[in-house]
């Protein structure tokens, strides 16, 4: 018997496949088309388990679709800016760019060893700085529509290191280098005003429903965070007016129906309340002020609750109650208007600050449940008494709004998209200093703006600001001596438009940054396939992106994916593959053991694609026999240029079962791959395959052999490439993997397959005349399962007629 050797025939395969280009897509084309995306990779320089996953998912699609007569782009590039890269620099005095590209070609080499069908021709790599040109093009045009905007930020500052730190870098609150304690600084930043968007965003959620996983649109939908409520001002208390010179404090609440509960005001910090009566307070005040003032968003969110009475008092606008106002690390200043009527009767985050410092607790709503409660309930007091829920929230709204106390207000949680990161490799943002003329866009024939090659990475401050020859810069308006903008994009920049890029040809890179015409043809993208972890930022702003590029004039469509797979994560003994937990398996490693086509059979065998999936060594090993058994026996089967003509009357009944479990897998696949909210279940698919390969092997038919390998070849393709490339060639001439018509004379047949189970366990499958009556079934059932039933006694026989006969044994 011949030997299956992976190496010599996936090496053989990829070559041919890279020499003649055929899985380039065609352009200008009418032929109806299928745009096939994963997620790009960040060329951290070796691919893991779950890359493998959600390419070999997307890879399945693509090559099942080009089979079928499709059109298909199919691409790959890198996500190529970012830290790691200058980490890397400082770790091992690399060159970022070197570390870079040098990953790129090692991840690439091993994107082709797993045979993967990506265009060549449309790789980008968006450090590139072709692909910076458009970018920033693409930002100046925002700048210039007003959708992009300077303000001042807190940043984290090492005071040592004189750097701004990026939130991975603070560790414990002090900087990853030096171990200082980080501080809150203040500094102008950049920012893209997705706010602008966040109604346009959320409404299109719906359009995305039944092709989007509903958890990604929950999340999405809870991110952008809209929510109506009441805002309205409170009065300061006359001595506090003249010590502050403040008038009143906005707040804003969901909950209006509360308002009677309110027994103080918590404000934000950074509130200009508290600049304004900071000079008035004791040591300690400042002390605890400042030190609210130098955590981090994040670390606040899980900090315990902490405050300082401020000494100011408000008045309640309808009871005209003294309110004392508290700073509260908790309220947050960019979310509506940083400062918040506190009703601890009625909620949980307000009842542990009034327990922590003695502030009354005051019941507003009538409850079931033990306070703090936040359930709606008839209101206690006041006109409204009796009213609850959404019926007393809009008329305490109007009321405010009848009497000029305030207004109904939209607010969203989403918050403009700060986009400026003090690093060096990323895309310089194209903004030029001038004392004169201010913050000026760079003009669009000095595009790109591109890194010095030269520059001494140390992690002490951006390297581009220290740079003179960089920041060296004329006014784009008045010519004068300027300084350039030493901030770079955030890379999510890069991210959230390279579909667009990819569907733009790459002779054309140089022209133009989207290439309207064939973006109209490639877009939108029919299947995304990515990790669960891009739910929420990448893909809205990828969404936003979209969006802003179509009010550009650059296209027309509102949404870029049609259809959104998340793939489960590839775990290890129950806990996510990662290098900390120490249980990787190193796809090379199983590439060099057992070649791409066992490794691929068994990630798309071992789970459904959007489900978790467990590593297990049996199933890798159990992938590759039967591959190695495909190889084998396709000596069973003889070449030919046609598929044979197979007479079914003249078949047995182990004849007749081989076909119909050949077409049935047929059948299959088209379901699998064409019934889109079923997510793709490859799994059943393959199990499929494998009964009619058994079924296959239980007969001896040459023809039904041949038959069998030209369905089964064209099945598998998409799944086990090289294999399938090898066979079909030995066998059919040419690798022709297209259309086979379902034969659905092998269903008609006057037999039927019953099922033979032992105590509920499948063992055999048999094949009976449909004018067969009940004992002569059961007959043949136990001669099928004769191995099983020896040395054990039949308690009872069940016979379903139809579907199968179940032998209760002991
Ligand atoms: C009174 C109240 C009573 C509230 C109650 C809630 C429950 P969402 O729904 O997410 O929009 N809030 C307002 N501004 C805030 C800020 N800058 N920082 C922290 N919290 C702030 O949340 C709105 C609610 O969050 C508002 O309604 C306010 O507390 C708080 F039983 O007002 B509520
Ligand atoms: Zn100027």
């Amino acid at each position: 018997m011949r030997s299956y050797n992976p190496k010599t025939i996936e090496k053989k395969w990829q070559q041919h496949w890279a020499e003649t280009g055929v899985f380039e897509p065609e352009w200008d084309s009418n032929k109806p088309k299928k745009y096939i995306l994963s997620m790009f990779p960040y060329p951290s320089g070796a691919i893991h388990m779950g890359h493998v996953r959600n390419y070999c998912i997307g890879d399945a699609l693509a090559r099942y679709y080009r089979n079928r007569g499709f059109n298909v782009l199919h691409p790959i590039g890198f996500d190529a800016f970012g830290m790691p890269a200058e980490n890397a620099a400082i770790k091992h005095k690399l060159h970022p760019k070197s570390w870079t590209y040098d990953n790129m070609n090692a991840m690439r080499a091993e994107f082709r060893a797993l045979g993967l069908s990506f265009s060549a021709q449309q790789d980008l790599a968006t450090c590139d700085p072709i692909y910076t040109k458009w970018e920033q093009e693409f930002f100046i045009e925002m700048w210039e529509k007003g959708l992009i905007y300077r303000k001042k930020a807190l940043l984290n500052w090492c005071p040592k290191d004189l750097t701004v730190l990026a939130n991975e870098q603070v560790i414990d609150g002090k900087c990853w280098r030096c171990d200082t304690q980080v501080v809150q600084k203040e500094m102008e930043q950049y920012y893209i005003k997705i706010t602008d968007y966040a109604e346009e965003l959320l409404e299109d959620l719906q359009t995305l429903e039944g092709k989007w996983s509903p958890q990604v649109l929950l999340m999405q939908k809870n991110w952008i965070g809209k929510s109506h409520g009441l805002q309205f001002g409170l009065s300061l208390e006359s001595s506090a007016k003249e010590r502050s010179g403040i008038e009143s404090l906005e707040v804003f609440t969901t909950r209006p129906d509360t308002i009677f509960g309110v027994t103080y005001c918590a404000i934000a910090p950074e509130h200009p309340l508290v600049q304004a009566v900071f000079a008035t307070l004791d040591t300690q005040a400042k002390e605890s002020i400042i030190a609210m003032q130098n955590t981090s968003a994040k670390d606040r969110a899980i900090a315990p609750k902490q405050g300082v009475d401020l000494g100011v008092k408000v008045i309640h606008p309808l009871t005209d109650e003294l309110l004392p106002v508290w700073v509260a690390n908790f309220v947050l200043m960019d979310y509506g208007s940083g400062a918040v009527m506190s009703v601890p009767a009625h909620d949980e985050r307000d009842f542990d600050f009034a327990k922590k410092y003695g502030l009354p607790i005051k019941q507003a709503l009538q409850t079931q449940n033990p306070l703090p409660c936040s359930d709606d309930g008839a209101m206690l007091e006041g006109a409204f008494k009796g009213l609850s829920g959404d019926e007393a929230r809009q008329a305490m709204i109007k009321h405010f709004e009848q009497n000029g106390l305030g207004r109904g207000v939209v607010q969203y949680r989403l918050r403009d998209w700060g986009v400026s990161r003090q690093r060096y490799w990323g895309a310089p943002i194209p903004i030029v200093h001038c004392d004169d003329c201010g913050a000026v866009p760079e003009r669009l024939e000095n595009l790109p703006i591109t890194l010095p090659e030269e520059v001494a990475i140390t992690g002490e401050g951006n390297p581009l600001a220290s740079h003179s020859s960089f920041m060296h810069a004329l006014c784009p308006k008045c010519g004068k001596q300027a300084r350039r903008e030493s901030d770079t994009m955030d890379t999510f920049v890069e991210s959230s438009w390279y579909f667009l890029r990819y569907a733009t040809r790459r002779d054309k890179w140089e022209q133009c940054g989207i290439d309207t015409k064939s973006v109209a043809y490639w877009l939108q993208v029919d299947e995304y396939i990515g990790g669960i972890e891009h739910a929420i930022l990448h893909l809205l702003y990828a969404r936003f992106f979209t969006k802003v590029l179509r009010d550009l004039g650059y296209h027309s469509f509102n949404e870029p994916f049609a259809h959104l797979l998340t793939q489960g994560m590839v775990l290890k003994d129950g806990a996510k593959m990662a290098k900390s937990k120490g249980n990787v398996v190193n796809p090379k490693d199983i590439l060099h053991a057992y070649g791409a086509d066992t490794a691929r059979l068994f990630i798309l065998f071992a789970a459904p694609p959007i489900k978790e999936l467990e590593w297990n060594d049996n199933g890798v090993e159990g992938a590759n026999r039967f591959i190695r058994r495909l190889y084998e026996r396709a000596q069973n089967a003889y070449p030919t240029k046609e598929t044979p003509r197979i007479d079914g009357s003249k078949l047995d009944s182990t004849q007749k079962l081989a076909r119909k479990k050949l077409y049935e897998a047929l059948q299959k696949s088209q379901e699998v791959f064409t019934k889109r909210q079923n997510n793709y279940n490859f799994n059943t698919l393959i199990a499929s395959c494998m009964e009619a390969f058994n079924a296959l092997n239980a007969q001896d038919n040459p023809d039904i052999w041949t038959e069998g390998y030209f369905i089964l070849l064209s099945i598998l393709e998409p799944i086990i490439p090289h294999i399938c490339w090898e066979l079909s060639e030995e066998l059919f001439g040419l690798a022709n993997f297209g259309e086979i018509k379902v034969d659905s004379s092998v269903f008609a047949s006057d037999e039927m397959i019953y099922a033979v189970t032992i105590n509920g366990k499948k063992r055999a499958e048999i094949s009976v005349q449909t004018s067969a009556q009940k004992p002569q079934i059961i007959e043949q059932a136990k001669q099928a399962a004769q191995k099983w039933l020896l040395g054990t006694t039949i308690k009872k026989e069940v016979f379903v007629p139809n579907k199968l006969v179940n032998f209760v044994v002991v």
